[in-house]
């Protein structure tokens, strides 16, 4: 198979040529113990981390991921009787679309990498919500993927599309969006022309929203399973467990995810400022720098709300959205921080172990 065609982009061509790399794999999915790789010549190899790979992984972002490139080592037969290499390197990515995940071990976790297009799933039903959306968008413009809006299961709407496509508009004005059946198969040509031969998208959205049934219509053949919703609160099952690489038959790539319970955002400031930029052109007036928004004189934003420019709404979805981006990036620079620490004290040790042995002999 020709690279391109697996995703391949120049970029990494400095980074793929190395004599202990034997082979050139793009994982095309994960599983308990290991990943799958698919090699340039189209061989399945399953993909072991090496010891010191999995030793030295500090954050998830580390390890591979469905959609990355990686380079392996000689090919064996692992115990489950398949080839298999060892990974030597994750290439660098061109583009990763990554959420934190929350708690005491407060991490980033890599859904997908290398993606030309995040497809930001949401169906014309009660699962429908900006503020998510606004989530996905971040995490799509901050990781460098083209976010593509998906309504959903217009065949639901009930002639109330209109409605939903205006609240797209509003507040994403420049996103392309796509409106989709399955039933009708409406929208899946409109797909197929943004994914061309060597483009990679991913899908993303909450669990019944009918991303494997459009990830199988695009493919033409039943590659994931898909599951019912509840009637009560149109919210689906998780039906797909982990994400998975496909071909389509006119050349591009998909990446099926499971439906989140939760997208937490990571990102810079300026992701939000970007996707939210009447708020953050008000706030740029207000009359103190550091004004919080809620009690300072002369605020912009509080008057912008008094006036109805503002929906209470929108300021809340940026004020939480803003938190959560300080509190990841916080995270992250501790985790950096640490293994920072670790390595010069590896090195330092090295170090004296060597001026050691020179003074033995
Ligand atoms: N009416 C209607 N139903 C749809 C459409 N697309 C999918 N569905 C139904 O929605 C349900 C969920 O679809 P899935 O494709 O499994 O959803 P998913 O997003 O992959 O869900 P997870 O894998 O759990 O994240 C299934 O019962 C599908 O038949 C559509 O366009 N219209
Ligand atoms: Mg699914
Ligand atoms: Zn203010």
């Amino acid at each position: 198979m020709d690279r391109n065609k697996l995703g391949w982009s120049p970029s990494l061509d400095q980074h793929g040529e190395r004599s202990e790399y034997e082979s050139l794999v793009r994982i095309i999915a994960r599983h308990k113990a290991f990943w799958q790789g698919l090699t340039v010549s189209g061989n399945r190899l399953n993909c072991h981390l090496s010891g010191k790979m999995s030793h030295e992984a500090f954050t998830g972002a580390q390890l591979p991921a469905v959609g990355d490139w990686c380079a392996t080592g000689a090919s064996f037969l692992d115990e489950t009787n398949n080839s298999a290499a060892v990974v030597k390197a994750v290439l660098p990515r061109r583009s990763v679309v990554a959420r934190m995940v929350a708690g005491v071990d407060a991490d980033e976790q890599v859904l997908a990498a290398n993606v030309d297009y995040a497809f930001l799933v949401t169906s014309a039903n009660k699962n429908f919500n900006v503020n998510r959306l606004r989530r996905y968008m971040i995490l799509a413009n901050h990781g460098g993927a083209q976010p593509v809006v998906v309504l959903s299961k217009v065949d639901l709407a009930d002639g109330a599309e209109r409605d939903f496509v205006d609240r797209l508009q509003a507040a994403f004005p420049d996103v392309r969006y796509v409106l989709s059946s399955a039933l009708s198969l409406t929208g899946v040509e409109r797909i197929e022309s943004i994914l061309r031969e060597g483009k990679t998208g991913v899908f993303l959205g909450s669990s019944g929203v009918g991303k494997s049934t459009l990830v199988n219509l695009l493919l033409g053949r039943e590659a994931q399973r898909t599951g019912e919703i509840r009637e009560n609160d149109a919210k689906g099952r998780h039906t797909t467990s982990g994400a998975g690489l496909f071909f389509m038959p006119k050349g591009g790539m998909i990446i099926d995810t499971p439906g989140l319970r939760e997208v937490h955002v990571l990102g810079a400031e300026a992701d939000l400022d970007r996707l939210m930029p009447s708020f953050s052109e008000l706030a740029a007036t207000c009359k103190f720098g550091n004004c919080t928004h809620n009690t300072e004189p002369g605020c912009q934003v509080q008057k912008a709300l008094a006036d109805e420019r503002l929906s209470r709404g929108e300021l809340d979805c940026y004020l939480k959205l803003n938190k959560e981006l300080a509190y990841a990036r916080r995270k992250l620079d501790k985790r950096a921080a640490i293994q920072e620490h670790v390595r010069w004290k590896k090195v330092a040790a090295q170090q004296r172990q060597l001026s050691k042995e020179r003074g033995r002999f």
